[in-house]
């Protein structure tokens, strides 16, 4: 990758949909954040995008309902940024908790255009069972898909490579550090995401 990091030069929302019927074709190349409840998905996308409050955030967990489509110009590329409602978080009610396992299911297997799954996960926690069952969902889809812990911030400097360190080796994936703070790690998954969307249009 050259040393000039890709810059979002343009973010806006598309819509909010219930079900993946409802979205739009696959125009352009989708970008994917997941992972589970109040990691930071969203604010993950707003860093990403230089935007405060572009995506729904809340310290609360259960901030985004629905599938939320943003449309994003990253260097030369037009990108569809996929929001999605977090998973794992057991105090909802069980017919919403329900209802997220297939919608995220269903938009994993019906959109043609996923160039790459983001599975966020919190820098302290670790992946998760439920991350790891998505990342192997991911991989039986042929979705190609990155590891990012973000939060890093909340951790002290000099525990954050070896975190990451042990995060990779236990989950035996390469793991990107973000945090949403500070933009750390930011220049790095931009670049990613280009050249995600870069083969994607090769490919079709
Ligand atoms: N310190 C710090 N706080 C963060 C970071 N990322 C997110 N947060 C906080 O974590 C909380 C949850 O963030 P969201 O972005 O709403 O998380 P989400 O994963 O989208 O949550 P759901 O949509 O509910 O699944 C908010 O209070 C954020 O301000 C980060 O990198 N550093
Ligand atoms: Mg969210």
């Amino acid at each position: 990758m050259s040393s000039t990091s890709p810059v979002i030069k343009e973010a806006s929302f598309v819509m909010s949909a219930r079900n993946v019927d409802e979205l739009p074709a696959p125009t352009f190349a989708e970008v994917v954040f997941a992972g589970k409840s109040n990691v930071g998905k969203s604010s993950l996308l707003n860093a990403l995008c230089g935007r405060r409050a572009l995506a729904r955030v809340s310290s609360t967990p259960g901030a985004t309902r629905g599938i939320n489509l943003f449309r994003v110009e990253l260097g030369d590329a037009v990108l569809h940024f996929t929001d999605l409602p977090g998973y794992g978080y057991a105090q909802r009610s069980k017919q919403e908790r329900k209802a997220w396992g297939p919608m995220i299911e269903s938009y994993l297997r019906q959109r043609a255009g996923i160039a790459l799954a983001v599975v966020i996960v919190d820098v302290r926690r670790g992946v998760a069972e439920e991350d790891e069952q998505l990342l192997e969902f991911l991989d039986s889809l042929s979705h190609p898909n990155v590891v990012v812990a973000t939060k890093l911030d909340k951790l002290p400097k000099a525990q954050r490579k070896p975190a990451l360190v042990e995060l990779a080796k236990r989950s035996g994936r390469t793991v990107n550090g973000f945090s949403a703070e500070s933009g750390e790690g930011g220049d790095t998954l931009r670049a990613r995401l280009l050249r995600a969307a870069i083969s994607r249009e090769k490919v079709e």
